[in-house]
């Protein structure tokens, strides 16, 4: 469904300058708005699955490593499909609270394509470059939103997602670097463009939930501090749009209607996405295909 039409529904949750604000600048911050009751839920959830990671020696289809991990000491970058390890995230993916927020800004009725937890474990967790998300799982219009909800909050020095305003409504960059990788990440040549009067920061207390357009311009920095910066990030569509290439992260719940009823016609925008590599031959997290890049341009 396209901003027209998701606007002319009245929002459920958000404020109609909330709602403007999403549409101008490619993503909202909604400071607190998980409550705690709920958070407590997540935190135990999130802890019986890293316990699994402690003997899980290289990165896997469900956890991504981060230097240093081990049984003592698990660092993660993140847990891939959290909702298929512990049924309370797949709960908390249905749930209205989450759903109807959703639907304000993609339209009443809401499909789930996947998620991830980026635990970003502290002490040094790598940085994440500047991209977009679209191009990893190219969709019929650009209604797919990314919910990131921090459960114990985030700040400065815990690297915090950083977006740039209003880069939803500019170009689509490339993914590719010079040599034909695919990076997850724009080249430097087009990162230097972006100064830093574009660039907001999403700190905020535990509960804060950032709603993030699918052609927005975002990274995050290194987590310098001690302690982790766990965010969850499930991604839904409008229940029209399709995405039409293999996507990367698989689920059983991928095309699940979350709110609302299937579509039967799908919606179309045809300003052009560049496509990723067929993830039918694999799949690596951004983290290494970044570091991979950067060794090779090295090398040259
Ligand atoms: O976890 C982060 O800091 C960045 C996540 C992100 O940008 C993504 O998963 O697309």
């Amino acid at each position: 469904m396209k901003p027209d039409a998701i606007l002319k529904h009245s929002p459920l949750v958000l404020t109609e300058a909330q709602r403007a604000a999403y549409f101008r600048e490619g993503y909202l911050v909604v400071e607190n708005y998980v409550p705690e009751v709920w958070l407590r839920r997540l935190r135990s959830a999130m802890a019986e699955v890293i316990d699994r990671s402690r003997t899980v020696a290289a990165s896997n289809d469900v956890f991504v490593l981060e230097q240093g991990h081990s049984a003592d000491n698990p660092r993660l970058h993140r847990v891939t499909s959290p909702q298929d390890q512990h049924p309370v995230f797949w709960e908390f993916m249905c749930d209205p609270l989450i759903t109807d927020l959703v639907a304000d800004v993609v339209g009443p009725d809401v499909k789930f394509h996947h998620a991830k937890l980026n635990v970003k474990a502290g002490n040094g967790s790598r940085e994440f470059k500047w991209h977009q998300d679209i191009q990893a799982w190219p969709h019929t219009d650009y209604s797919p939103v990314t919910v990131g909800v921090y459960i114990d909050g985030c700040t400065d020095e815990q690297g915090p997602l950083a977006f740039v305003s209003g880069s939803h409504k500019g170009p689509l960059y490339s993914l590719y670097d010079e040599l034909g990788n695919f990076t997850v990440s724009l080249r430097d040549s087009d990162a230097r463009l972006i100064s830093d009067s574009q660039v907001k920061r999403a700190t905020g207390g535990p509960g804060t939930t950032i709603l993030l357009n699918c052609r927005t311009v975002h990274g995050s920095t290194r987590n310098t501090s001690n302690a982790a910066r766990p965010l969850l990030l499930p991604v839904y569509s409008s229940a029209d749009s399709f995405c039409y290439v293999p996507s990367p992260i698989v689920s059983p719940h991928m095309g699940d209607i979350v709110r609302g009823k299937a579509a039967r016609y799908a919606s179309f925008d045809v300003r052009p996405c560049e496509l990723p590599p067929d993830w039918r031959a694999g799949y690596r997290a951004p983290w290494s295909l970044q570091q991979d890049s950067e060794k090779a341009r090295m090398a040259m």
